[in-house]
């Protein structure tokens, strides 16, 4: 028996979910074709689809689980669990006018037509800010459509910005947060369950372990107090006694975000000899 998980094929997501797979310790060199590859050392197999495709497939169970957009998951809207956040594919859904229109708030778009691909996902957005527009669905190059008078404005996912600026427009409002997100069907067998459930605890070590830091370094005993307060650790840090007298060895895990105001911190009472080393799974 095997999971079956469906990832895009190619483009913004793959290489992160064939990543990800690997940093779970998945090897899916044994690929059978360009749709297909098995892992030899864990029961999975990989489907490669298009993403808008994902969705439909994990709720028909001819995919057990799989890796999507969450832009995509919403927008299909089909019966699936959203059961973790990936970390990676972020961006957002968010509305655009041209840069000389005057724009105050969401209400200017009332009677306006909006050029998109996520009717569903926008259509509950302005209803639910009660802003009655016309919404134009198109599949691909929504962002010409203000040029070449198509639409007023459009609702397309942004990441850097840098495609709206260069067709001459501005975000203007948010309409979601997106980012890659694991999806299983609703309806596993207990099997198919328990070898899901050991994919979720390795994907959830891996993500762990990417947004921590191991952290080594020599304090003053007088200091390690303070120090101690300062770094949050798993549990609380490990104190080892150094050769030299009135000296400890500290070992602790921190969070990348609070990175460098830690480190600032502890450098400022007295610690010396810090070492940063990057940990490969966390189990926790
Ligand atoms: O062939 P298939 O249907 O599988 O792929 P696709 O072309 O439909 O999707 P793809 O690979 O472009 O995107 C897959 C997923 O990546 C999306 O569903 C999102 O969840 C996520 N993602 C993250 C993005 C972006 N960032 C993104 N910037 N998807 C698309 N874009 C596009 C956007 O539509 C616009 O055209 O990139 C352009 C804007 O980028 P910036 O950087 O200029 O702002
Ligand atoms: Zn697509």
């Amino acid at each position: 028996m095997k999971l079956k998980i469906a990832i895009q094929k190619s483009g913004r997501l793959y290489e992160d979910s064939v990543k990800i797979l690997k940093e779970c310790g998945i090897d899916l060199s044994n690929g059978l074709n360009k749709l297909r590859a098995e892992a030899f050392n864990f029961p999975l197999e990989v489907l490669f689809l298009r993403d808008d495709d994902i969705p439909q497939y994990v709720k028909d169970g001819v995919a057990d689980c799989g890796i999507v957009g969450e832009n995509i998951v919403y927008e299909t809207n089909k019966k699936i669990k959203v059961l973790e956040k990936m970390g990676f594919g972020k961006c957002r859904l968010s509305i655009a006018v041209q840069k000389n229109t005057e724009y105050k708030n969401i209400k200017d778009l009332k009677g306006k037509k909006i050029a998109t691909s996520y009717p569903v996902i926008l259509g509950k957005y302005l209803k639910s800010k009660r802003v009655d527009a016309k919404l134009e669905e198109v599949s691909g190059s929504v962002e010409i459509a203000p040029s070449v008078g198509l639409a007023d404005a459009i609702c397309d996912l942004v990441s850097s910005g840098s495609t709206l600026f260069a067709n001459g427009l501005k975000e203007v409002e948010t309409v979601m947060r997106s980012e890659a997100v694991f999806v299983s069907g609703t309806k596993l067998d207990k099997e198919k369950s328990a070898i899901l459930k050991k994919l979720l605890f390795r994907i959830k070590a891996v993500k762990k372990s990417r947004h921590n830091k191991y952290v080594l370094l020599n304090a003053p005993n007088e200091k390690l107090d303070a120090i101690c307060n300062i770094l949050p650790g798993m549990k609380s840090p490990t104190i080892l006694p150094l050769a030299e007298k009135g000296w400890s060895s500290v070992h602790s895990v921190i969070d990348e975000e609070k990175f460098w105001e830690i480190i600032e911190q502890l450098k400022d009472n007295g610690a010396q000899g810090i070492l940063v080393i990057p940990i490969e799974k966390m189990i926790v």
